[in-house]
């Protein structure tokens, strides 16, 4: 049977990429997002290939998440797999001096967002006792690099969370994995510097870092394991990156 996965963050990116690979495996998507002509222009690029419906609300509001959720047409009520991928980084500032309305936009965003679309979805699958949930981390969940605090704060609560949902979601037979990349190179950097695309552009300069399709591929990869077969936790880097901060760079 064709299954749909709901995809956050899919305007662009790991989540856009995600899109893409699902779309082409024959997987039904709902794609989520907040600028609207990015999800238009992605339905009209997938719809070759699978059924596409957009919904489009900041995952920072849960009025707006649940409502959304809730005017799902029929076709597309029925959800197997949740991408819980929509995120950023703002800023990156030590924490003397860093910006609390970056801060809330890390936090709400990152983590209560996260919390809002599954509180939303889990209990579908609850009631069917079938379901994936994929929790898209980063190597910065792991690791706290300086300058990095409330981001990575944010992303140690997703690791958090990526345990705890499995510990009480497992007597109801639903898998959840989660994925921490290294760097990759999408509109991340060019969000967190606020639209410095010089220096955004820096962040990937010397080195190959990844691509969204590269971490695509093991989504897909970790959603098409037998049912029986979870992916926990893994970790992924660029070859070129050991650490935040060991980058192998050529110049
Ligand atoms: P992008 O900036 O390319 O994509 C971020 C996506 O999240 C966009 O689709 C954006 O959509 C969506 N998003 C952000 N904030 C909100 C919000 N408040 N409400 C709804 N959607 C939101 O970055 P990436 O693809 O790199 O990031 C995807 C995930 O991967 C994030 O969770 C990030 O933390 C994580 N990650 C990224 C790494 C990297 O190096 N790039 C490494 C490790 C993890 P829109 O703006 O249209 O709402
Ligand atoms: C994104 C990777 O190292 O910029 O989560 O925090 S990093």
């Amino acid at each position: 049977m064709q299954q749909t996965a709901l995809i956050t963050g899919a305007t662009s990116g790991i989540g856009k990429a995600t899109a893409q690979f699902f779309a082409k495996n024959n997987i039904r998507l709902i794609i989520c997002g907040r600028r609207i002509e990015k999800l238009q222009q992605l339905q009209q690029e997938l719809s070759e290939f699978t059924k596409v419906h957009i919904l489009q609300f900041d995952v920072r509001y849960n009025e707006e998440v649940q409502k959304a959720i809730n005017s799902l047409p029929s076709e597309f009520k029925h959800i197997d797999i949740l991408i819980n991928n929509a995120g950023n980084a703002h800023g990156l500032n030590s924490i003397q001096d860093g910006s609390i309305d970056d801060w809330d936009a890390m936090i709400d965003g990152n983590v209560k967002g996260l919390l809002y679309v599954s509180k939303a979805i889990i209990p579908q699958m609850v009631k069917r006792n079938n379901g994936f949930i994929v929790n898209i981390g980063s190597t910065a969940g792991k690791d706290v690099y300086p300058n990095g605090n409330v981001y990575c704060a944010s992303k140690f609560a997703v690791n958090a969370l990526n345990k705890g949902m499995r510990m009480d979601l497992n007597q109801h037979n639903i898998r959840v994995s989660a994925i921490h990349p290294g760097l990759v190179e999408t509109e991340f950097s060019e969000v967190r510097f606020k639209g410095d695309t010089e220096r955004a552009k820096t962040v990937y300069k010397g080195y190959k870092a990844l691509q969204p399709e590269d971490i695509a591929d093991i989504i897909y990869f970790v959603v098409t394991r037998p049912y029986h077969v979870t992916i926990e936790d893994l970790i992924v880097y660029p070859t070129a990156q050991a650490s935040a901060t060991i980058i192998h760079k050529e110049n």
